[in-house]
């Protein structure tokens, strides 16, 4: 019996012919060694001591046979056999790694939220512009040093080796998101209330408030009596809602060749006063040059930095930061 059961389980090469054999052998109601257990019964009482240790050798070797069989076939089974790999429930699970939303995407669905509270709606523009809506419609002129190819990201022309920054067809990435207030005015009528936010570029030498390519949320309100108190006070809402009650920002007189008057607006920021967008009441000559009459309306534009807000609001101390890419400040937000 010993002999059968051996090879038994050495046959077995799979689970269920593993656990036939376990049956026959030593199934607890009919296996084999439980009906030779019953015999010892009948044995007389001289021959018992010898049967039983007979009786306990066949069952150590059919014990050890299916034990090694057992072994066996669950190293196999790890490799993937029907019944698949085997688990260890008891090991600690396996982390998944869940992408974030950039800080950046964030900061401006978050702008768009009170922005629009405000009553802006939410428009886009091109990335890649013409000079006439980058510059000419904003009041800067062919001579003028915004339009230096070293201040901006000229795009060449098949055959060409220089960039004639001044061709009527000259592209450029945009260098602000003022051109979409033109897109905008060229094809609506006032009022006009409006917010654009995306990306723009500048040959900019990164460094902790730089970088050469950045954010800007660009806003415009046009209609009969808009003023420049209006402005201020929607810079200010929008900035005590974005970055808390306590921030303080001041306004100073600045220069743009599409506003007038214009203001620059900064934030306190550990001591120090930090940029963080221009704006003004739109010039004449854009309202003209968009086919407006300046007699009729009014109305004021702002241009903000999104990257610089995130900052501000996030304690983030270095804009480069937001774009190495590194996935241990990333997923702090
Ligand atoms: C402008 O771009 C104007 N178009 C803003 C404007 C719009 C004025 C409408 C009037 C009416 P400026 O070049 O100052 O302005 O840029 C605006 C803001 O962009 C800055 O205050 C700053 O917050 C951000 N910014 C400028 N350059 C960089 C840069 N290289 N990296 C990160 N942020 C920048």
């Amino acid at each position: 019996l010993a002999k059968q059961a051996e090879q038994a389980f050495t046959d077995a090469v799979e689970q269920e012919l593993f656990e036939a054999a376990r049956v026959q052998f030593m199934g607890a109601r009919s296996g084999q060694m439980k009906t030779l257990q019953k015999l010892m019964g009948g044995l007389s009482k001289e021959d018992r001591p010898a049967g039983g240790k007979k009786l306990n050798e066949v069952k150590n070797r059919i014990q050890a046979a299916m034990e090694s069989a057992s072994q066996r076939l669950d190293v196999a089974g790890t490799g993937g056999s029907k019944s698949g790999p085997m688990i260890d429930a008891t090991l600690p699970g396996e982390r998944r790694h869940l992408g974030r939303v950039h800080p950046i995407t964030q900061t401006i669905e978050h702008l768009k939220d009170i922005m629009g509270r405000l009553g802006f709606e939410v428009v886009e523009g091109p990335e890649v512009e013409d000079t006439w809506h980058n510059f000419v419609a904003l009041n800067i002129p062919e001579d003028h040093p915004a339009r230096d190819p070293l201040d901006n990201f000229y795009l060449s022309v098949a055959g060409q080796t220089s960039v004639d920054a001044n061709a009527h067809a000259a592209r450029l990435l945009r260098s602000q998101t003022s051109t979409v207030q033109i897109r905008v005015m060229e094809n609506r009528q006032p009022p006009i209330r409006i917010i654009s936010l995306g990306r723009v570029y500048r040959p900019d030498e990164a460094d902790a408030t730089h970088f050469p390519m950045f954010h800007q949320m660009e806003g415009l309100w046009i209609d009969t009596h808009v003023t420049m108190a209006q402005l201020k006070s929607v810079l200010r809402m929008f900035a005590t809602s974005y970055l808390g009650a306590d921030v303080t920002i001041r306004f100073r007189p600045s220069f743009f060749p599409f506003t007038e008057p214009s203001v620059e607006a900064d934030f306190l920021w550990n001591g120090n006063w930090i940029e963080f967008g221009g704006a003004g009441m739109v010039d004449p000559n854009v309202l003209k040059s968009v086919g407006y009459d300046p007699e009729q309306v009014s109305g004021f534009a702002f241009g903000l930095g999104v990257e610089r807000l995130c900052m501000r609001r996030h304690h983030v101390e270095d804009i480069r930061d937001l774009y190495r890419n590194d996935l241990r400040f990333l997923h702090q937000f």
